[in-house]
């Protein structure tokens, strides 16, 4: 992989996945994405890797899909590329993706890190749809994604006129979990992997394949599906593990069956 460079065990069942193109703040080109996916999808199938820590650089997460590989496309030329074909893909993860953020998280960089299921920031981030600027919109989710995050206001201001959102309005506006300074934002990413490898991966997975239903049901079909994925929890050694342990007053030592 010449773009992208995967850490396993950088703690315990923890991927560190680095996009590493620093030159071009690590701008998304197709083969990036397409690395990307690969990496995602491979540390899918690892049972020796729980949660997935995706990071960029200090000065950048990322500054949005390439500009200079898509400026002379034609629409058709997109259509038949159907690049979004590996973009779709990313979101259909099972383990949790957390997102460490410093610098630049513009256009296809925002719409990666909310693709992700958490995102720390460091204080110096970034968060913008800037597409307006060069004649276009978002297209990988920004309109959608960006709006169910921050709200119809915000979202509005910032794809209609290109601002960029600092890392502290950003968590005001709950599109972060946390701002650190920027020496933390990695260790506190890796911190809160850890803590969620530590519980059952299977509960990990079920939960954020419900929480992600929320997005595309109403409530009365997102509870059947809640309540289907409780009840799959039970046909797991590790609830009966989980709830030993409790009774037993010990930690629990789950095995991800
Ligand atoms: N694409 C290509 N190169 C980029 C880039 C980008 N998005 N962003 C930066 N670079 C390159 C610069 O061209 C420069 O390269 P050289 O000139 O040195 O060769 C190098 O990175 C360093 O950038 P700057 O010299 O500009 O650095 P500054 O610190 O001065 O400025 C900046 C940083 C982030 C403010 C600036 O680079 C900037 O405005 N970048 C563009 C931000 C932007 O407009 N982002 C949105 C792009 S559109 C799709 C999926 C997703 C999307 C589209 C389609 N499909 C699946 C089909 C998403 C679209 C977008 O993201």
């Amino acid at each position: 992989m010449d773009f992208i460079k995967v850490t396993e065990q950088k703690e315990p069942f923890v991927a560190l996945v680095e996009l590493n193109r620093p030159k071009e703040l690590n701008a998304l080109n197709h083969q990036l994405m397409t690395e990307l996916l690969v990496a995602f999808q491979q540390l899918d199938k690892n049972d020796q890797v729980r949660v997935i820590v995706l990071t960029g650089n200090e000065k950048a997460f990322a500054a949005g899909a390439d500009i200079k590989e898509m400026a002379e496309k034609t629409a058709i030329e997109m259509q038949l590329m159907d690049r979004f074909a590996t973009w779709d893909q990313i979101r259909k993860t099972k383990k949790p993706i957390i997102a460490a953020v410093s610098g630049f998280a513009l256009g296809g960089g925002c719409e990666l890190t909310m693709m992700c299921d958490m995102i720390i920031a460091s204080e110096t981030a970034k968060f913008g749809q800037p597409e307006i600027k060069i004649g276009t919109i978002p297209g990988a989710g920004g309109t959608q994604r960006l709006t169910k995050a921050v709200g119809k206001a915000k979202a509005m201001e910032l794809i209609l006129s290109g601002r960029f959102l600092s890392a502290d309005e950003a968590h005001f506006y709950g599109l972060v979990n946390k701002v650190v300074p920027v020496e933390m934002y990695l260790y506190e990413a890796l911190q809160l992997a850890k803590e969620i490898a530590q519980m059952s991966p299977i509960a990990v997975q079920l939960a954020k394949e419900a929480i992600n239903r929320s997005f595309e049901t109403q409530l009365d079909e997102g509870l059947a599906f809640e309540r289907k994925n409780f009840y799959l929890t039970f046909a797991s050694e590790d609830q009966k593990e989980g709830m030993k342990a409790f009774v037993e007053k010990r930690k629990p030592d789950y095995k991800g069956k």
